[in-house]
């Protein structure tokens, strides 16, 4: 799934694919180079990000899906609302990517139940403004797959068939960076749901942190990509059924050598 940001603030792309020709340049450039998805996203989720409102959020990926959809590309909405997931749904995505994992608007389990469309699910404890004073965990993956199995279970209640749910441990979503550690780590336990998973640690934080010059300062963001393609694959070799990210030709490279490879996966069904 490659990451397409309408947005002016995302933390990596944030500005850069404003403009329609821009971004839809890049989701077609992403599709070439292997992307199955392109997710298109136009409310930055960075921490400490303000809300956007609904109509500010469609106009600004509605002409980009518009576009891409004409040129055959699989979509993906990166959306916490219906009302935009609705919309981009007609518009032509194929995928609600939401971050929430339908805790943010209630309304969004109708509008996937109805369109009969995958739904990410993704572990969430509140909006970005808030999201890192909620990072509080007794054992974080054990209370990841708790919280992402009541999201299942609502989803199921809702009307949204088992094999439409994909669920995400929304690395970085009010998280420590010693938690996206352990949730990278024993993926097989989230695996364990029963549920196709997809990993999203694309250029984020704790691996700035992990990557910090001697003197501290973190490496910047668009020198993170040799460390999300690693964290990537490892996690396709544990199960995951996709990875998030900015950099597609990189991780396609990488999961192209790992399949020659011949290494066998630990679980889980074929990646996106
Ligand atoms: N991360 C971001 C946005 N959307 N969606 C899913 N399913 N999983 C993620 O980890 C995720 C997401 C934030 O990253 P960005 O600002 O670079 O898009």
């Amino acid at each position: 799934m490659g990451v397409l940001n309408v947005t002016p603030d995302s933390f990596s792309d944030g500005g850069r694919y404003a403009d329609l020709a821009g971004a839809v340049e890049h989701g077609v450039r992403m599709r070439r180079e292997g992307a199955h998805l392109v997710d298109v996203g136009g409310e930055s989720t960075r921490p400490g990000a303000g809300r956007v409102d609904a109509d500010t959020e469609i106009a600004r990926v509605l002409p980009v899906i518009r576009e891409l959809a004409k040129l055959g590309a699989p979509m993906s909405i990166d959306t916490t609302r219906a009302s935009v997931a609705a919309a981009a749904l007609a518009a032509g995505v194929a995928v609600v990517n939401d971050v929430s994992g339908g805790l943010a608007d209630p309304a969004m389990a109708k509008v996937v139940a109805d369109a009969g469309c995958p739904w990410v699910l993704m572990h969430w404890r509140g909006h970005s403004k808030q999201m890192q004073e909620l990072a509080t965990y007794t054992d974080v993956v054990n209370d990841v797959r708790a919280e992402l199995s009541q999201r299942i279970d609502e989803a199921l209640a809702a009307g949204v068939a088992a094999d439409r749910i994909v669920i995400d441990p929304g690395l970085g979503f009010a998280k420590r960076a010693s938690d996206n550690w352990q949730l990278a780590a024993r993926l097989p336990e989230l695996l364990a749901l029963g549920f196709p998973l997809l990993f999203g640690a694309s250029r984020k934080s704790y691996l700035g942190t992990l990557l910090a010059d001697a003197d501290g300062s973190p490496r910047p963001v668009g020198e993170r990509d040799a460390a999300t393609i690693a964290t990537s694959v490892l996690a396709v070799a544990a199960g995951a059924w996709g990875v998030r990210v900015h950099d597609v030709r990189g991780t396609a490279d990488a999961l192209a050598v790992w399949q020659a490879s011949g290494r066998p996966r630990l679980a889980g069904g074929e990646a996106s």
